[in-house]
């Protein structure tokens, strides 16, 4: 099976040529007259270090809307005031999280199912789920994303939907519970828990049959949101392969949203929902300006309700976000709806999303991991990293390696900065652009340098630039876009003379959708990583 990052031309699961139309039905674009913005429900959420600009706050909303015709100043300026939600924001914060992909396909050795593997094949040798949470927790990961069914349609907890489960299996004589014992350890060692749980389901005789297909999944959904304590994400892939005798299965998403929201009301939807986007790609690399407000295709039957924690789940309706520039101002000019649609970036540490043996040689390096940490949380993403349990039921030795091998060095580059504020003060102002420095000892160097804005007051910044200042002389040594949660950007080595007391590093916004609020920056040194033999496998 192919997981190239092409091969995936909207939210998921289109690799196989069974598997067609993702891009549910779009209904007509609806046009909003009202030129205004509706008022957030919750306003700003409250968490980040700064302070928010109180005079503003009761300009932060959920979503704007925007009239044909709008001048580009007006739509970036209401672009600037949407902010993330509670829930957004929190699994913002989290910025590096885990998915494990475990189940039938662990040992069938395939990537995809087809419904017909027998239960008796799903039979872990050794199960330790404490040893994945060990394992990804000493990585710095902050949630856990478990494949409680994939396509195949295997639930790995004791459904009363189907027999297909671990209740059919020989493991722990049909007894076990894979969700519970991971959603456990989890709890135990302070990791959120999360659920990938597949619409598309290539066992269930059901699938194809619309009405009857909803309501078993719905059954699914709830059984997994109320046994296994707080659920802080579920992860919807928007597969939709053919039923039984080519009939096609229409998926009923709000109704979906609607068993989330009531049974979990801090989790984030994924994929297929308002609350967290695809990055587009499957490769761990996000796009270099990240914006995390974008235009939304909404329906024009379905309510939107301002006043609710959830205004848009009823209209949405899911795209495919893959193109190169979502947000900027050419991206927004003809919006008629932006919300706040921050980006997951989901990768693999090996070829496969599931357990391949063959593929023990192929596991991402450390230098690799670090290369795609700063290329996704350091684009103002949320990195979603895949280590897939192996037969045993546990992670792999080379896994474990490469994650240790990646956090030695993260934390060796990030763990001390060469200089920093949180936040920085503004320096004055260059014309029209924002300036901040921070003072940098003399004969010091560094490679790295971090930027957040506070998005508790929105994504506001479009071009910068770093600069090395001593006295007035200043001499530029990197560039970028957008800044948003966070960006880290990497350099070749700048060092400041051993003789200059006066040197600071100076960011310059030249271009802001509106008054800049930087909440970190600072710089760190990183030096060269060891760039360790690549796999056979380690090009994607
Ligand atoms: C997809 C699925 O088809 C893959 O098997 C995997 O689960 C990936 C994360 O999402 O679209």
């Amino acid at each position: 099976m192919k997981h190239g990052p092409t091969s995936r031309p909207a939210y998921g699961g289109l690799h196989d040529p069974r598997a067609r139309a993702v891009k549910p039905h779009i209904a007509a674009t609806v046009v909003i007259a009202a030129a205004s913005v509706f008022l957030s429900a919750t306003g700003p959420a409250s968490t980040a270090s700064q302070q928010p600009d109180t005079a503003a706050a009761g300009r932060f909303v959920r979503f704007a809307t925007v009239a044909p015709g709008e001048p580009i100043e007006q739509v970036a300026a209401k672009a600037a005031r949407v902010v993330p939600s509670p829930n957004q924001l929190a699994w913002q914060e989290r910025e590096f999280i885990a998915f494990a992909h475990f189940g039938m396909n662990t040992f069938t050795d395939r990537e995809w199912g087809d419904g017909r593997e027998s239960p008796s094949l799903f039979n872990p040798t050794d199960f330790d789920a404490r040893q994945w949470v060990d394992v990804l927790k000493a990585a710095g990961m902050r949630l856990l994303i478990l494949t409680a069914k994939h396509h195949d349609g295997f639930c790995l907890w004791p459904t009363a939907t189907t027999a297909h489960s671990v209740t059919s299996s020989p493991w722990k004589a049909g007894k076990g519970d894979v969700v519970a014992e991971v959603a456990r350890a989890c709890r135990e060692a302070g990791l959120a828990f999360g659920v990938y749980v597949s619409p598309w389901d290539r066992h269930e005789p059901s699938y194809g049959d619309s009405p009857r297909y909803n309501e078993l999944f719905r059954a699914q959904l709830r059984e997994l949101l109320t046994g296994y304590g707080e659920i802080a994400e579920v992860w919807f892939d928007g597969a939709n392969g053919e039923g039984p005798n080519g009939k096609r299965q229409v998926y009923d998403w709000p109704s979906y949203y609607r068993v989330v929201r009531e049974l979990q009301p801090k989790a984030v939807i994924f994929g297929m929902a308002p609350d967290v986007r695809w990055v587009g790609t499957e490769s761990g690399y996000g796009r270099e300006t990240e914006w995390s407000v974008v235009p939304l295709t909404l329906r024009e039957d379905a309510a939107i309700r301002p006043e609710s924690p959830h205004p848009l789940d009823e209209a949405f309706v899911p795209g495919d976000l893959t193109a190169p520039d979502l947000g900027s101002r050419e991206a927004i000019r003809s919006a008629t709806v932006l919300a706040w649609y921050p980006a997951e970036t989901d990768v693999s540490i090996r070829p496969g999303w599931f357990y391949h043996a063959k593929q023990d040689l192929q596991v991402k390096t450390p230098a690799k991991l670090v290369d795609i940490y700063f290329s996704s949380v350091g684009r103002n993403g949320v990195l979603l990293l895949n280590v897939p349990p192996d037969q045993r039921g546990r992670i792999a030795d080379a896994d474990v390696k490469s994650l240790q091998g990646m956090r030695a060095v993260l934390d060796r580059a990030l763990a001390a900065p060469v200089a920093e504020a949180r936040p920085p003060k503004p320096a004055g102002a260059a014309g029209a652009a924002a300036v901040y420095e921070v003072p940098v000892g003399a004969g010091r160097a560094f490679d790295v340098a971090l930027l957040q804005e506070d998005i508790r007051q929105g994504q506001r910044v479009e071009q910068f630039t770093l600069e090395l200042c001593a006295g007035a002389d200043c001499r530029a040594f990197a560039r970028g876009t957008t800044i948003g949660y966070k960006r880290l950007l990497r350099f070749p080595e700048v060092r400041v003379d051993g003789a200059r007391r006066d040197a600071r590093v100076r960011v310059t916004i030249h271009q802001a959708r509106a008054t800049p609020r930087v909440s970190a920056f600072a710089v760190y040194r990183m030096g060269a990583v060891e760039p360790q033999a690549a796999g056979p496998g380690e090009t994607r």
